[in-house]
């Protein structure tokens, strides 16, 4: 269990270059300037057809921060008790994620990319892939346990 809930989940925006001349535009992240952690890991989700969904788990310890790089998605994010949704569709917006969060990833667009920076390396130990589990972990009353 930890303190936080999904009000400390917020929107990061991200610096944005734009190149005067035509160029384009850049973003950056910074570990302990951009995002609140160091930044141990990236991966990136791609090609997912459409209907399909990911995450649908929850992380003990790990800070990340979510960005649409291409394209869009919905991600939902609940600490057990309260849910938010955020349609993150611009490169330049990034969704930070504490650790103790149930999160899923879905409605995703054709061609879109979403770019994941992570506190730690990949370590299945600190997954809760199982929402009573979630629940356990959070200490909130598993409601249909209760009604057995
Ligand atoms: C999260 C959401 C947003 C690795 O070997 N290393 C890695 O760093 C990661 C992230 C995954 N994997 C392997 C483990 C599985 O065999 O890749 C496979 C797919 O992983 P998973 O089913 O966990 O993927 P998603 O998209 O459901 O979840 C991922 C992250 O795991 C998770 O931390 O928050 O993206």
């Amino acid at each position: 269990m930890n303190d936080y809930t999904v009000d400390s989940c917020r929107i990061i925006q991200l610096p944005r270059h734009h190149s005067t001349d035509r160029r384009g535009n850049l973003s950056v992240v910074e570990a302990f300037r951009t995002v609140p952690f160091d930044v141990r890991r990236v991966y990136y989700i791609y090609d997912v057809p459409g209907g399909e969904s990911r995450g649908a788990h929850a992380h003990r310890s790990l800070h990340q921060l979510i960005v649409a790089v291409s394209g869009s998605f919905t991600v939902s994010v609940t600490d057990g008790v309260e849910t938010r949704s955020y349609r993150l569709d611009r490169p330049y917006m990034g969704l930070y994620l504490v650790p103790g969060m149930w999160r899923t990833l879905d409605d995703f667009s054709s061609g879109a990319v979403c770019l994941v920076l992570a506190s730690e390396a990949y370590d299945e130990d600190d997954y809760i892939r199982d929402y009573a589990g979630f629940l356990d972990f959070r200490q909130i009353p598993d409601k249909k346990a209760l009604s057995r």
